[in-house]
């Protein structure tokens, strides 16, 4: 443990001060800097992880480590190198890749922290989500949400890899991580079936149960599964609407129009072949992955071509703004809702 810091001057009097006030665990705000900035000093720094690495590590991985209870995950996780080895994509937001093989199983536990998947390749695995059985494909955004038991199965004959995103960073900042194992026995797996949630939250679009259970009281989306079909018909839908080089779409809680749950914000975008977006900053930070087509990603100071399967990180604050080459579709995930629940939110064009 680090000593509270001992100022000194040459002052005798202030000199005994200083050293009075670091016996005493006391820190003068006038000798303190770097506290309250005119912009925000973000460690965080604008990054990217290659597609074609994460899979080469990811499949080592699946030939030397087992999944067993106390790891319960094969993970890796994007470590930002702003974050003093953090492994952490952003300050607020834990990313990384997770591999599953033919035939395996990651056993059911539940935490705090709120977790996410997208898949940016294959099928197959499915995610048990309080028991609810959610097919995984390509495209496809899969919630469990805070507290939720999860637990994914693989019983097809291929491996499969896709990005989980968790606001754990955010959730041990204030010491608020819980964890608990799950039941040890293996569910039986009913498969072919939809969701129960997509069943009654996802019928279509603007249709919700009339009575019973539309009074949904949870603090995120009871939809837990949004279909890729779904996603890209609607920004196909918007796109052509809008007539401009890109759509963006927000994942919405269908009950409510809200974030998909409390802590992140996800969005799809599409950019036109040969398409740029403006730039624009926002407090927060977002990470956010490729799931087909390539260009260029403008973050800060820095720029980083792109292709399927890419992740990569933008900072608080940070100008940032994309460029497709071929047809662009870029899914992400921000802290927004916390900011904006704060009242610390803030965007511009720049
Ligand atoms: O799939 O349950 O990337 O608990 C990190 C922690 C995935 C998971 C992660 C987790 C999980
Ligand atoms: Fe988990």
């Amino acid at each position: 443990m680090t000593a509270t810091p001992r100022f000194t001057d040459p002052d005798p009097d202030l000199g005994a001060l200083y050293g009075d006030l670091a016996d005493n665990d006391l820190q003068p705000l006038w000798k303190l800097t770097g506290l309250l900035t005119p912009e925000p000093v973000v460690r965080t720094r604008p990054y990217r992880w290659r597609a074609d690495m994460l899979r080469r590590m990811a499949e080592r991985s699946g030939q030397l480590v087992g999944i067993d209870r106390g790891g319960d995950r094969r993970v890796l996780a994007c470590a930002n190198p702003g974050l003093g080895g953090a492994p952490y994509a952003t300050s607020s937001m834990w990313a990384a890749v997770q591999y599953l093989g033919a035939g395996e199983s990651a056993p059911a536990h539940r935490h705090t922290p709120a977790a996410l998947r997208f898949v940016l390749e294959g099928e197959g695995v499915w995610t048990l989500v309080d028991g609810d059985p959610l097919r995984m494909s390509t495209g496809d955004l899969i919630l469990t949400p805070s507290m939720t038991f999860h637990e994914h199965h693989n019983p097809g004959g291929e491996p499969m890899m896709w990005m989980d995103v968790l606001d754990l960073p955010m959730v041990a900042g204030l010491d608020a991580v819980f964890f608990e194992e799950g039941p040890t026995e293996e569910p039986t797996l009913r498969t072919g079936e939809m969701s129960g949630s997509e069943r009654v939250w996802g019928g279509g679009p603007g249709l919700l149960p009339a009575r019973g259970k539309s009074r949904h009281t949870r603090p995120h989306s009871p939809l837990l599964a949004y279909r890729w079909a779904d996603t890209d018909r609607a920004l196909a839908a918007s796109l052509a609407d809008s007539g401009g080089a890109d759509a963006e779409l927000r994942f919405a809680d269908p009950t409510s129009g809200g974030d998909v749950m409390p802590t992140m914000r996800c969005e799809m975008r599409r950019l036109r072949a040969g398409g740029r977006s403006g730039f624009r900053q926002q407090t927060g930070s977002r990470v956010a992955t490729v799931l087909s087509g390539t260009g260029t990603a403008s973050i800060g100071e820095e720029s980083f071509s792109l292709g399927p399967g890419d992740i990569f990180a933008v900072p608080s604050w940070a100008r940032y703004g994309l460029e497709a080459d071929e047809e662009l579709d870029v899914f992400s995930v921000t802290d927004a809702p916390v900011l904006e629940a704060l009242g610390l939110y803030r965007e511009q064009d720049c």
